[in-house]
């Protein structure tokens, strides 16, 4: 039986990867936080035998060691972090440690310990910049980290590559698109619209209020990229790969794909930070821009080029932009008695 390391196992994608290694007959063994009140929403429900849950922090290279020594896993998913790009701005410190240099402190666990064992690092697409001129980005695409979060993944993708050279490491990076599910955490910008539709639908919402409308994102189903993330690591060869739809949205457009799902035609009138989305068919308004939304530096254009993991790992996208959001606008739907 293969034994894997999930930190972030209380993310999205670490519970989808535990439930997906698991049903490969994986040992899983996760790596959770302390919190004041349950933050295990995502992963309760899974009741299986060999799914084990320790507690530590990514900031602490003990319970990193001390993780790695006890389990002696076959593979290491690093999946933790603080993911989220806004809010990185307001603790760039903090996001430097998560999801910067935490990701040496495994690097070394597994080497000053000897284990054997194949490393995936949660690598981001935000590490291009997404200027327009770049698009479609692949492998190959120079980095141009515009945030406090794509910059300390710079450090965390670098060092894994450096891991790889130095010391002939299985280290490995997927270098990810946006994927999204119901589990998207509700302050990501696809989940906190198919919520509020949700939420406005059972009348418990009047309007949803968004920043900038215009970035566009090649968005994809969480489900299809945690097995690309599996994937990477069963290669012979340790090797870097993007993982992507290779078809781009704007937010207005999931906007208004988003609220199809439910009957509404939206209908756009203004500009800027003075947009604002009416139903067509009532005239309520609906949408509308707060600037309070706006990043410091936005990463505008987003679109990966996926033809690498396709030739190489038999990886494509199985769920298109229609069908994801139609998966999350219903699952809302009915956690809101709909
Ligand atoms: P997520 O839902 O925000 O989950 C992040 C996970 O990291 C949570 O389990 C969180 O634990 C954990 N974490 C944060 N700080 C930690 C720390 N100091 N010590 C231990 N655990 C910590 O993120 P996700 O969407 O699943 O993404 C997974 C990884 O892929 C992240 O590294 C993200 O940056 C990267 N990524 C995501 C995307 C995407 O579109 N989803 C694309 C490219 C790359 P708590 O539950 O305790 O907060
Ligand atoms: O923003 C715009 C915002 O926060 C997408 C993380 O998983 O993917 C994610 O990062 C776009 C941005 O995701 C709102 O300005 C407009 O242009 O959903 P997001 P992200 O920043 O792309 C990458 C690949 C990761 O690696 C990250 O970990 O939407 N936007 N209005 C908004 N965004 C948010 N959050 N909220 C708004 O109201």
């Amino acid at each position: 039986m293969k034994k894997a390391i999930i930190t972030g196992v209380t993310g999205q994608d670490g519970s989808y990867l535990t439930e997906f290694l698991l049903a490969k007959g994986y040992e899983v063994h996760g790596l959770i936080r302390r919190h004041s009140t349950p933050c295990d929403d995502r992963i309760a429900h899974i009741n299986d035998a060999n799914f084990f849950l320790h507690y530590g922090d990514l900031t602490d290279s003990l319970s990193i060691t001390n993780l790695v020594r006890e389990v002696q896993p076959d593979e290491f998913y690093n999946l933790a972090a603080q993911s989220h790009v806004g809010i990185s701005f307001e603790v760039p410190e903090y996001t430097a440690e998560a999801t910067g240099v935490s990701t040496i402190k495994v690097l070394e666990a597994i080497r000053q310990n000897k284990i054997d064992t194949k490393f995936y690092q949660a690598s981001t697409s935000e590490l291009f910049g997404g200027l327009p001129e770049t698009a479609p980005q692949s492998e190959t695409t120079p980095f141009h980290p515009r945030s406090p979060y794509a910059a300390a993944k710079l450090y965390a993708y670098w060092i894994t590559v450096n891991y790889r050279e130095a010391y002939d490491m299985f280290a490995c990076n997927g270098i990810l698109f946006n994927h999204e599910s119901p589990r998207r955490g509700a302050d990501f910008v696809t989940r906190k619209i198919t919520l509020a539709i949700a939420k406005i639908m059972a009348g418990k919402q009047d309007k949803l209020s968004l920043g900038n409308l215009d970035a566009k994102r090649d968005w994809g189903y969480a489900k299809d990229y945690v097995e690309g993330q599996w994937l990477i690591l069963q290669q012979d060869k340790p090797d870097d790969f993007v993982l992507a739809t290779g078809e781009t949205h704007t937010v207005r457009e999931f906007v208004e794909a988003a609220f199809e799902e439910v009957g509404i035609k939206i209908e756009w009138r203004g500009a800027g930070a003075y947009e604002e989305g009416y139903c067509a068919k009532t005239g309520k308004l609906l949408v509308d821009v707060n600037p309070k939304y706006f990043r410091p530096a936005e990463v505008d254009l987003l679109l990966g080029d996926p033809a690498k993991a396709d030739r190489v790992l038999g990886w494509k996208r199985k769920v298109s932009f229609r069908e994801l959001v139609k998966i999350m606008v219903q699952a809302d739907l009915k956690i809101y008695g709909r």
